[in-house]
């Protein structure tokens, strides 16, 4: 495992140390072979050095856009001398490779910061150095790659010591990729507001790309975020690491973007609670999202998909401009052409008709995301607390029918309409934050009250934005609802009675479960107990 290092590319905008390594190589017999000033530099102490230029046979070109772009360069960092093939190849070839690479890049970011513009920023995009980086990280098992002096004192007492173990090199290529990744990430933020012509937003940056590298979070930083809630927080994604307890791979963090621009905080975490929503259900489901809350969560028992988005969309027409879609199947034709009228931040989904992806693409500022094969929820939850974090076991709802469980504790048994609405409210609520009432009819929530502090006002939203929300139409009468929790007085109840729901679940568990039983009872409404609560915070 451990490789001896005899050759070493060195290529730096930034010559911190340098000195010291560059001494501590040549003592240990290293030969180097370095760019222009690096190597300008490494000569002003006195060291032998190989010009780039006299290895590739080409003068470094382009004003120094074309220096370690070569073949000579990359066959020796890429070359696998665990096969002899490459060997065979590097010796046909007359190239010898290199066993450690230090490259830092072009200040992209400081250049930024500076106040620099346009083409004077646009040069300091670094293409030769990320690919040194990349390869040589690619090629971690032959090659260490070294991309910050924090790293020189490890690396220079490896190479005295005999050479670089296979757990440095993997250390050094893993902190390589994080490099390039938050490099490219902070390019990426500058074309977004700089060059790119679709972006409507005009909030300023929070520069995340600094907070990412200084921030440590278990997992590996997929991009810095142009910002987190607010314009004014930096921001950034990481994606479980392979062993994490969180899901391994198969999340939201992992869906591919198929068009629209990237992906902010707040997409995220309301496509996360638009999804958590959406799969709840075996039926074809659709969960429309905004501020982790819904504004109308539907299904379709036939499994059209266009329908149970219709219905959700009903729920509040209003409340759903700008919002987060998740469908749990595949979206049809008939779906993006009504969502193609609906102004909607981010859709997502298992899948897209051809069709009906080539028309949401039509939209330049609709997210489209595609969900990994084999997503699932994570099995646990993590919360941030001071000082800590919390852990529980995620809250999901068994599939199939799931009032088998139930008490009836007043009125009449519902038939088996009533009971398919009331399993659909009693798992449509679980979406809306607590206090949440949910009120339903065919299948679609019709009025929801989220939110709130006490259970009494979440049944005065529920039936107002019911019956509000749909012109001159009752909705709230003949529903359905369903409360996260008990209900502590039997005034919530009453609200709901008085607005003509049909039947209620809810878990029970009050100390004054006799005075709401009774409520219902004495206005001939159906009750149910469940026995479980679903808050969600
Ligand atoms: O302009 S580049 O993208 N083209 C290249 O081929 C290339 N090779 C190395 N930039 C390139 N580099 C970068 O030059 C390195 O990443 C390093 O930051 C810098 C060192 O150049 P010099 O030693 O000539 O000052």
């Amino acid at each position: 495992d451990v490789v001896p290092v005899r050759r070493a590319l060195i290529s730096l905008s930034d010559k911190t140390d340098l000195d010291v390594l560059a001494k501590a190589l040549a003592d240990a017999g290293v030969e180097i072979v370095s760019t222009g000033s690096t190597a300008a530099s490494i000569r002003a102490l006195g060291i032998d050095v190989t010009d780039v230029a006299s290895l590739t046979g080409f003068p470094e070109s382009l004003g120094g856009r074309v220096k370690t772009l070569h073949p000579a360069v990359h066959a020796g960092l890429l070359a696998d001398l665990r096969l002899e093939d490459h060997e065979q190849q590097l010796a046909e070839l007359g190239i010898a490779p290199f066993e450690l690479v230090v490259v830092n890049l072009y200040p992209f970011k400081e250049t930024v910061a500076s106040g620099a513009q346009g083409n004077d920023v646009v040069e300091q995009i670094d293409i030769g150095g990320p690919a040194m980086v990349r390869a040589s990280a690619k090629n971690y098992a032959n090659v260490a790659i070294v991309v910050s002096p924090a790293s020189y004192p490890e690396v220079i007492a490896a190479v005295q010591s005999g050479g670089t173990s296979l757990a440095l090199r993997g250390d050094l290529a893993t902190k390589a990729f994080q490099h390039t990744a938050d490099y490219d990430a902070a390019v990426s933020a500058w074309f977004v507001s700089n060059i790119s012509s679709t972006d409507a937003e005009t909030y300023p940056s929070a520069a995340g790309s600094d907070f990412a590298a200084s921030v440590t979070v278990s997992g590996t930083l997929q991009r810095t975020l142009r910002y987190g809630e607010n314009a004014h927080q930096a921001a950034a994604i990481y994606t479980d690491a392979a062993d994490s307890p969180l899901q391994s791979g198969a999340g939201i963090a992992q869906a591919e973007l198929l068009g629209g621009k990237e992906m902010s905080y707040n997409n995220y975490t309301d496509a996360d609670a638009a999804l958590r929503a959406a799969y709840d259900f075996d039926e074809a489901a659709v969960a429309i999202i905004k501020h982790a809350n819904p504004c109308g969560i539907a299904i379709d028992a036939s499994g059209d998909i266009a329908a149970a988005h219709r219905k959700a969309h009903a729920c509040d027409p209003v409340s759903a401009y700008g919002g987060v879609i998740a469908a749990n199947r595949t979206v049809t034709l008939a779906l993006a052409e009504t969502v193609k009228g609906i102004f909607t931040e981010v859709i997502i989904a298992p899948d897209y008709e051809p069709a009906a992806l080539e028309l949401l693409q039509s939209k330049k500022n609709l997210r489209i995301l595609r969900l990994p094969a084999g997503y699932r929820r994570a099995e646990y939850e993590f919360k941030q607390i001071s000082g800590g974090v919390l852990v529980q076991q995620a809250d999901a709802f068994p599939s199939g029918s799931i009032s088998g469980q139930w008490q009836l504790v007043a009125g009449e048994a519902a038939d088996a309409a009533t009971l398919a609405d009331l399993e659909f409210a009693w798992r449509a609520c679980r979406a809306a934050k607590s206090n949440a009432i949910l009120l339903a009819s065919g299948g679609a929530s019709v009025g929801v009250g989220m939110g709130q502090v006490n259970r009494v006002d979440s049944c005065h939203l529920a039936v107002e934005r019911a019956n509000s929300l749909a012109e001159g139409e009752e909705r709230a009468r003949g529903s359905v609802a369903a409360s996260d929790a008990f209900f502590p007085f039997a005034d919530g109840p009453g609200i709901l009675i008085e607005a003509g729901v049909a039947a209620i679940v809810q878990p029970g568990g009050s100390i004054r479960d006799e005075e709401v039983i009774a409520a219902a009872k004495a206005a001939g409404v159906t009750m149910y107990f469940t026995g479980e609560r679903h808050f969600f915070h």
